[in-house]
């Protein structure tokens, strides 16, 4: 049974019954559920509270984890990503979603956010050392109120290209200021073939390293769609014109820090081309720098998420569409 993300649970759970990983993250707007998934996740429920889904589909690998926090977010981050980078073996990172419990308020000096940095930057060099950075894929990390990390993520056993924005300084070079790792994500990974596979990152109102119009929502959404327009073209270039062209509509989901902004980001993302109102959810989340209010993402997950039709199809004798 295909999986998918739903938002707005009390807690996170996964329902193997209804293929539903449901998520304590409140739905602002939109549609409730996301395509995340083609086929079956298996599911281990650990006696630490720890809750691991992993599923192989063709060349796709998805793996989910849901931990308790431990002593600190570093330790919790770097367990995690140690785990997913192991259970991945071959495959290459494709698109990560991280969900980081109280992302903005600090502990022992420091803040989650930069916390969770710091864990998965270390866990990333000690998989791949030196130049780790050309295995870091599309990524987002927001908040929870849940004191649990939970980090999904896709792979495939295939070439995955990760882009850059040129008006952005990759996040794996942001300067020290912004904690003592940087994050490890790239803006963008595409997977060219006849059904191409195009996740852009959460994209927040940033240029150079720099938070633009800081506590400001028209202007953070106005550098945020300049910087999606950005990595629209970047993809256009990776993929082909016409690849790009023949693109379907995206999966579209707004974090929103503060849940009152909702009405203008709705009129926002009405004015955008590529906006399509049913496969678009806003939900409320706070985002990773404390004076940032809002990150988009788009995703084109077609040919993954039709692998099980396509290859169920295979195995009756008729060919996939
Ligand atoms: C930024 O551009 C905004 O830490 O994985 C966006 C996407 C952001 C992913 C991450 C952070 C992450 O730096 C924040």
């Amino acid at each position: 049974m295909p999986v998918s993300v739903r938002f707005g649970a009390a807690h996170t759970r996964y329902r193997s019954q209804v293929g539903e990983f449901e998520l304590a993250v409140p739905l602002l707007a939109g549609v409730s559920t996301e395509p995340l998934w083609p086929g079956v996740l298996e599911a281990e429920q650990e006696p630490d509270g720890t809750l691991f889904l992993h599923g192989v589909e063709g060349p796709w690998r998805c793996a989910v984890l849901s931990v308790p926090l431990a002593d600190s977010v570093a330790d919790t981050a770097h367990a995690a990503y140690t785990r997913l980078l192991e259970a991945f073996g071959p495959a290459r990172g494709l698109r990560i979603w991280n969900f980081v419990p109280a992302i903005n308020a600090e502990r022992d000096g420091l803040e989650n956010y930069r916390a969770f940095c710091l864990g998965r930057h270390e866990a990333f060099l000690a998989h791949y050392g030196p130049g780790a950075e050309r295995y870091f894929c599309a990524a987002s990390a927001v908040g929870t109120e849940e004191p649990r990390l939970c980090v999904i993520a896709l792979g495939a056993e295939l070439p995955v290209s990760q882009l850059e924005n040129p008006f952005q300084c990759p996040a794996y070079a942001y300067p020290e200021q912004y904690g003592p790792r940087p994050p490890s994500f790239s803006r963008a990974s595409v997977v060219t073939g006849a059904e191409p596979v195009l996740y852009i990152s959460g994209t927040s109102a940033v240029l150079g390293s720099a938070s633009i119009a800081p506590g400001e929502l028209a202007g953070q959404l106005a550098t945020t769609g300049e910087n999606l327009h950005r990595m629209l073209g970047q993809a256009e270039r990776s993929l082909g014109a016409e690849a790009f062209a023949r693109l379907r509509a995206p999966e579209c989901r707004v974090y929103l820090r503060r849940a009152e902004d909702t009405p203008a980001v709705l009129a926002w993302l009405e004015r955008q081309p590529w906006h399509d109102p049913a496969r678009s959810r806003v939900v409320q989340a706070d985002i990773c720098r404390s004076e940032l209010l809002v990150e988009i993402e788009l995703s084109w997950p077609s040919a993954l998420v039709s692998a099980n039709a396509a290859s169920e199809a295979h195995v009756h004798g008729c060919d996939p569409l």
